[in-house]
């Protein structure tokens, strides 16, 4: 594989930024050497303590017994830290800027505003009978309300658990059982590329099954036609009308639960992942200031969804802790035009972009033409998350969305984490285009062997693992103890196990090559489905691709190549011979493309992940056992590629 590019950090970054090289390699050294006295500064500076802690970190990481505290014995809430402590300096500032699918629409909200907002909520919530630790639903489109529900519930102490609003009523009905919610909040509809999403009905479906929900809040967005069960459904802004905007914010533990998010795993059923209170707060505000060098005053944008762990730490918690200016958008990268990010970007004068890699690859084969009609003048740094970024969409995110002058972090994390984990900083780390580069302050990451666990020195590649905890880390999977142990630290004892495999080059960088599962192993050789995907991308008329492996009689797994083809490009014969020899022109013989099959789109879930068990199965020919494709955004790509299953 040819030497990556190096892009050094811009010199009038380095100069404004909190943490320049220096600073990096100072303050990273101190959080290793000296983890609780480095935890409990930064502890005091990114939250306001209604009492401090007694013990900064107590631990065990296994095999048998797991658990993990911070900050023990502090007090503290959360919305007090997100609204109330920012009241006299900012009170008047903007909090959320509401960005609607309508280019026509938005809203701003003052951090006074959305804490009177919130203080409202909550007493409504108290008088539903929500009390201190119950859980509560979240099942809303992206408008500012699902902050305000969020924000709401840590305000008295409820356990929130956000069901993102493309979800299924199956899957909203397991979730809202799994974790014993009896209040759900929710919207008429939703609204998304002029679309609309009937997330109401999906909730009748679901509640139909939840017999012990006793409440559903209704949002009005769009005002059509829902049908009512008297005394358990509630319009949001009648019982708003009535309530009080004074509410005290509940002292919490720092390790009494904040909220629980669902999350797919590797087998059975989703994991609810739990999060606490004080360390996920520490680790949300801190990663959000260092990782993106937020400063006072800038217009901050993630494009997440607030129902996925992005949502979550980058549009509510960890920007609202900092007193940022958050975007909250509601539509699509493409809605009215391929061009609306951008005039997003010129129009709330975005400083700070968040989004990711499937999003810019889906910008990407679209030209430069949309991005070049807008200015984006303003935008100062770029970010990317959810996926290994290949190279080819991060040149093209730096040179044409941030004409070479934005620097990209490429911030590696999961739900399970909390908040970034192994991230370029602004002003301290050169980039490398599809590097996820360095560790963040306090995280320790390290590379093991896949198959037998030995630790690996210097450059090498295996299981991304990490050796002891950080704030953010998740606590336990709700209500079932076992299954977090199981599948975090059982497999490489004394270690998180994070699922993916990393390579880590010469400088000590990372490179993120994808769960562990999506490892091929080709004649005894192991190749990363996202580096044979990066290679087929480089080819100008390839938009995306997705690499999986198939039983293969003499070289046990052959790898079969999902293709979709730039917009105007004529699928060929010869096409697929060009790529064959472009991949094993980057990384060699052992990477022959075996089997090529051109796919209109691919099978995605929501939130824009490749869904590659479908693909293993449809390209094994295993059509009959596809298992669970609720999750898919679009079932009718899969119709598609099976019926043009390339034969083998
Ligand atoms: C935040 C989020 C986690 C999985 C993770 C990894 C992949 C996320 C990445 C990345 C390479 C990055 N992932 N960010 N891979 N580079 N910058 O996405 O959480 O939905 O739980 O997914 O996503 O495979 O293990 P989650």
């Amino acid at each position: 594989m040819s030497e990556s590019k190096i892009y050094p950090v811009p010199p009038a970054i380095a100069a404004t930024a909190h943490i320049n090289q220096a600073r990096y390699q100072q303050l990273y050294q101190q959080s290793v050497k000296d983890p609780d006295g480095f935890w409990a500064e930064q502890a005091q500076e990114f939250v306001t303590w209604f009492q401090p802690w007694t013990r900064v970190l107590d631990y065990n990481y296994g095999p048998d017994e797991v658990y993990i505290r911070w900050f023990e014995g502090g007090k503290l809430n959360v919305a007090y830290n997100c609204l109330d402590r920012h009241l006299e300096k900012r009170g008047d500032q903007v909090a959320i800027v509401w960005e609607s699918d309508d280019p026509n629409v938005d809203r701003r909200l003052t951090y006074r505003e959305l804490h009177t907002e919130v203080c409202k909520l909550a007493n409504v919530l108290k008088s539903r009978g929500v009390n201190k630790g119950d859980r509560v639903c979240i099942y809303m489109p992206m408008i500012p309300e699902a902050a305000v529900a969020m924000l709401a519930c840590a305000r008295i102490g409820a356990v929130h658990s956000v069901v993102f609003g493309g979800f299924s009523p199956d899957s909203l009905r397991d979730r809202i059982l799994d974790s014993d919610c009896r209040v759900l909040i929710t919207a008429d509809e939703g609204v998304r590329g002029g679309r609309h999403v009937p997330l109401k009905k999906n909730a009748d479906h679901a509640m139909a099954e939840c017999p012990d929900v006793t409440t559903c809040l209704v949002v009005k967005r769009t005002g059509n036609a829902v049908e009512w069960r008297d005394g358990r459904d509630i319009w949001y802004h009648d019982a708003m009308a009535g309530a009080s905007d004074q509410c005290a914010a509940e002292p919490m533990d720092a390790e009494d639960p904040l909220f629980i998010l669902y999350t797919s795993g590797s087998t059975g059923k989703p994991k609810g992942v739990l999060h606490t209170t004080g360390g996920y707060l520490v680790f949300a505000a801190m990663t959000h200031r260092y990782s993106f060098d937020y400063q006072d005053g800038e217009m901050y944008w993630c494009t997440a969804d607030v129902g996925w762990v992005t949502g979550h730490t980058y549009i509510v918690y960890g920007p609202l802790a900092n007193g940022a200016k958050s975007l909250m958008f509601e539509g699509i990268p493409n809605y009215p035009d391929m061009s609306r990010f951008w005039q997003v970007v010129d129009k709330h004068q975005v400083n700070i972009f968040y989004t990711a890699p499937t999003a810019i690859r889906a910008l990407m084969r679209a030209g430069e033409a949309p991005v070049k009609q807008t200015s984006r003048a303003s935008l100062r740094i770029l970010g990317s998350v959810g996926e290994p970024i290949n190279p080819e969409a991060w040149e093209w995110y730096y040179h044409v969305v941030g004409d070479g002058r934005c620097p990209i972090a490429d911030t590696w994390w999961q739900t399970e984490t909390g908040g970034h984990l192994i991230t370029p900083l602004p002003g301290a780390t050169p980039l490398k285009p599809g590097s996820a580069t360095q560790p963040f302050f306090g995280v320790v990451p390290a590379l093991v062997d896949a198959t037998d666990g030995t630790p690996i020195a210097g450059a090498g590649e295996g299981a991304l693992v990490i050796t002891r905890p950080w704030p953010g880390q998740m606590r336990t999977v709700y209500g079932d103890h076992q299954r977090f142990i199981d599948t975090y630290f059982k497999q490489y004892p004394g270690y998180y196990f994070s699922g993916d495999g990393a390579r880590r080059d010469n400088d000590g960088d990372y490179w993120i090559t994808g769960r562990i599962d999506d490892v091929l192993n080709v004649s005894g050789h192991r190749l990363g489905t996202a580096e044979i995907e990066s290679a087929l991308v480089l080819h100008s008329a390839v938009a995306e691709a997705a690499v999986v492996g198939y039983p293969h009689d003499i070289k046990g797994q052959g790898i079969y190549a999902y293709v979709t083809v730039m917009a105007g490009i004529t699928q060929t014969d010869e096409l697929k011979r060009e790529l064959v020899q472009l991949v094993r022109n980057e990384i060699g013989a052992i990477a022959t493309v075996d089997i090529i099959q051109w796919a209109p789109s691919l099978p995605k879930t929501r939130s824009g992940k490749i869904m590659r068990r479908i693909l293993r199965k449809i390209a094994a020919n295993e059509i009959s056992t596809l298992g669970d494709t609720s999750t898919l955004a679009d079932p009718t790509v899969v119709e598609e590629l099976i019926a043009h299953r390339a034969n083998q």
